[in-house]
């Protein structure tokens, strides 16, 4: 069994979508990330960072348990396990892998910086920010576009741990309209994204994100001052 640190957040929906891809048994442990559970020390001890996704598996390597987390590892701790959605051949697998970099080290944290800067940074002061990162999340929507002209998918001819990790970030048009961009200008991201949405797998998971509920769903502005670390507090 394994235990899922989760919520509803693009991160750990990259990892619903291989659990159920996979349908390996998997049981949800909800850190209400708006509350400031992730600073829980029992949380601190699985992941140092602060962060969700988090699995424990109790059936590790060895039988013997196992923590993983951030998004991107436990994609590819997954695909091992599973011996799925990760190529064996090692040309074809270091493209899957380079293509979860990207998406960790630059989809994540830009379109994530341009969520808050245009949502809840202050009117005032954030139009640089704005502006700086707008650029480099159309830099990256006219790259991933033209990446899908080229591969049926992220990481190559079959659907992989790298498409799961890009679709709930890229794929998704109504986030993508939050921040300002319309999926209509990208038809190889569309044409990539309706392929996904009609997996069984994904169905599942879209259906069961509008039912958990979190503080998100109806935060004070102390709620946001403190998920965005406003209050000078970085640790519960
Ligand atoms: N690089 C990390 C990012 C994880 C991340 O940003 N998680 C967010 C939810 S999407 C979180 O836990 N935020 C709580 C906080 O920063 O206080 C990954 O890919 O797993």
């Amino acid at each position: 069994m394994i235990d899922f640190y989760t919520l509803t957040s693009p991160n750990v929906r990259k990892i619903f979508l291989m659990l159920e891809e996979c349908e390996l048994p998997y049981k949800n442990i909800f850190v209400d990330v708006w509350k400031g559970d992730n600073f829980d020390p029992d949380f601190l001890k699985l992941n140092p960072n602060a962060k969700i996704p988090v699995i424990v598996d109790h059936d590790g390597p060895g039988g013997k348990p196992i923590t993983v987390f951030e998004s991107g590892a436990i994609l590819m701790y997954l695909a091992e396990k599973a011996g799925k959605f990760m190529p064996l051949d090692p040309t074809a697998k270091y493209q899957v892998i380079q293509w979860i970099f990207v998406q960790v080290g630059t989809v994540g944290p830009m379109l994530g910086q341009l969520g808050y800067f245009k949502m809840h940074g202050p009117k005032e002061g954030s139009e640089h920010a704005v502006a700086r990162y707008t650029t480099e999340v159309d830099r990256i929507y006219k790259m991933i576009d033209k990446r899908l002209g080229e591969s049926r998918f992220i990481g190559g001819d079959d659907y992989s741990v790298a498409d799961m990790a890009f679709y709930p970030w890229c794929g998704e048009r109504i986030s993508a309209g939050k921040i300002g961009f319309d999926l209509d200008n990208y038809p190889n991201v569309i044409r990539w994204a309706a392929e996904i949405a009609e997996r069984p797998a994904s169905k599942r998971v879209a259906a069961f994100m509008p039912t958990i509920q979190s503080v998100r769903d109806n935060p004070t502005p102390e709620d946001f001052d403190r998920l965005w670390r406003r209050n000078g507090q970085t640790a519960a």
